[in-house]
């Protein structure tokens, strides 16, 4: 109403439909479950929904497999029963932001079956290379595992796949291809919807000739297809094609691996490519050794530096989105974290951080619950195709002898841990479903869920409730500048957001120990009351803070 984007005054909430709610018993997520949920969301407080992908797919990447970008899959329901989502929502103010998965398609999909047949003008929709059976045309690597070229014996050629062989990368150097994108987009935006998400829209443009890649480097081929040549044309064109043409505020999110702030600045800035804001994962990956797989000691300094720079790189120009978890991480309570005894204080504190920082916070399903990693006993546990590919490739390599010895890796790290389904009580299987789930349930699901979660007054879902509440009546949680404050503390993390007269410091004990610090000097207190804290603690300010393990404070200006 007065000219603010509503996207930045939002909160997300990220709905994985596989694991939200099953109305039909065959152990799936769908479209219905999610109507019958809506109240939840509502009273959640959220403002929108991000909504992973429903479209229909032979699910060999849980849907970011696309083969109809205009039909919602069998088992998530029918365009109807999304309709009906849309409308529930919008009813009760929460907006909607569908995926837009369009890096590749499925092999299914009826471009790709007609190009491995050469047949125009979907030839070149495609990356096809001729040459020798055994010898990719690169060494680019897959994100799965493997080499990023698959040969068809139907065309008699290679096909580029940066994901699984299921998965083949669209060419976006064909205008027809972007043409097809562009419809499809704007299809989806006359049917009502508030945004997109955009899978991976940074590899959308490859290096002309599609050169190798530096072998040392962690992924091999990323400086040929991360944040490419052209992806800035791409995207202009892309915005000025479809959200520019449309009369209502619509959100984007890019999901850009390997973005620094710099090339953010360039998709999200004033002058930028015209964004609303990116997924970056630089936090993401603190400790983690040279793949995402040895995952090393959570450094909370590096964490801080991390944050300072996109909080205030993105604070003049552009606007941050903030999350520490979605469907491809391990539970945010288990990464960042400490699962075990401070599973109450920790989800909390890390709810405060998502809640109190500059850009639009994004909570993922469960989160809300302080939902934890699960178990897996054997490989046949493991549904994602990457998790399995790891298993397998490191005991084909000989790096393991058996699932045993990368089970670890698997518990701390595999994106099942964030797809187990939703726990909603105590009944049997969370309340998720009546069938058999197609992911097991966490074994928690007696004490860890929704049912009383509701109930109990302290809970890590009220304490959520108050957050929303909070940074919605607050803007200077929302518009402030960010400053942090002891850089080099080894577990407090302060930082003080201001907006003219009004200010918020917010101090976060993130350790299992206690610990006590000076209250800097150039902190004015005074004025300063407690609005928030996940712990029992005075309401005033005085010369030290005493910090429990994972207390977590917002002051606010009176
Ligand atoms: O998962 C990651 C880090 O652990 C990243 O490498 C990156 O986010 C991911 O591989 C890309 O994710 C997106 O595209 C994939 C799909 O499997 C993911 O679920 C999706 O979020 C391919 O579409």
């Amino acid at each position: 109403t007065d000219g603010t984007p509503w996207w930045k005054e939002a909160v997300v909430y990220q709905i994985y439909p596989k694991s939200f709610n099953d109305t039909d018993a065959d152990g799936i997520g769908d479209i219905p479950g999610i109507v019958e949920k809506v109240d939840y969301l509502d009273e959640l407080g959220v403002d929108a929904v991000w909504l992973s992908p429903v479209y229909q797919s032979p699910q060999a990447d849980n849907g970011y497999d696309i083969s109809d970008y205009r039909a919602i899959d069998d088992q998530y329901g029918d365009l109807e029963d999304w309709g009906q989502l849309l409308a529930e929502l919008h009813d009760r103010d929460i907006r909607l932001i569908m995926d837009l998965v369009v890096n590749h398609t499925s092999d299914e999909h009826e471009w790709f079956k007609r190009s491995r047949r050469g047949e125009e003008p979907y030839d070149d929709y495609y990356y096809w290379r001729e040459g020798d059976p055994e010898t990719p045309p690169n060494n680019w690597d897959s994100f799965f595992g493997g080499s990023a070229w698959s040969y068809d014996d139907e065309r008699e050629a290679w096909y580029l796949h940066l994901f699984d062989e299921k998965q083949p990368d669209l060419n976006w150097r064909n205008p027809a291809v972007r043409e097809d994108v562009y419809d499809m987009m704007n299809w989806w935006l006359d049917r009502g919807i508030d945004g997109f998400r955009m899978d991976v829209i940074n590899l959308i443009s490859k290096t002309e000739g599609l050169p190798d890649g530096d072998p040392h480097g962690g992924l091999v081929g990323a400086e040929h297809f991360m944040n490419g040549p052209r992806v800035h044309e791409y995207f202009s064109e892309m915005i000025g094609q479809t959200i520019d043409t449309v009369d209502r505020e619509i959100m984007t999110v890019g999901e850009t691996p390997g973005v620094s702030v710099e090339d953010a600045r360039e998709y999200v800035g004033e002058d930028g490519d015209g964004l609303s804001m990116v997924f970056q994962f630089e936090h993401m990956g603190v400790g983690d050794g040279d793949s995402k797989w040895d995952a090393g000691e959570f450094d909370l300094v590096e964490f801080k530096q991390i944050f300072e720079r996109w909080q205030t790189g993105l604070a003049a120009d552009g606007w941050n989105s903030v999350y520490l978890s979605n469907h491809d991480q391990p539970r945010s309570v288990s990464q960042f974290g400490n699962d075990g005894e401070y599973r109450q204080e920790s989800a909390k504190l890390l709810g405060t951080f998502t809640h109190t920082l500059h850009g639009t916070p994004f909570v993922y399903q469960g989160e809300e619950l302080g939902m934890t990693n699960a178990s897996f006993e054997s490989i046949d546990e493991l549904r994602d195709v990457e998790a399995i590919n790891f298993v397998e490739e490191a005991i084909q390599d000989g790096d393991a002898e058996d699932y045993d010895d990368v089970r670890d890796a698997i518990e701390a790290v595999a994106r099942d841990n964030a797809r187990t389904p939703m726990q909603w009580s105590a009944d049997a299987n969370a309340g998720f479903t009546d069938g058999e789930p197609w992911l097991k349930v966490t074994d928690n699901y007696a004490d860890i869920n929704v049912a009383s979660e509701r109930e109990s007054r302290d809970s890590i879902f009220q304490y959520y409730r108050r957050l929303i509440d909070l940074r919605h009546d607050n803007d200077v949680l929302i518009y402030g500048d960010f400053e942090l404050h002891y850089p080099d503390h080894e577990s407090v993390f302060a930082y003080t957001r201001t907006l003219g007269e009004d200010r918020a410091l917010i101090v976060l004990n993130w350790s299992d120990e206690p610990t006590t610090v000076d209250i800097p000097d150039d902190i004015p207190t005074d004025d300063l009351e407690l609005a928030i804290a996940n712990q029992d603690v005075s309401t005033g300010v005085n010369a030290q803070f005493e910090l429990q393990p994972w207390d977590a404070r917002v002051y606010l200006t009176e």
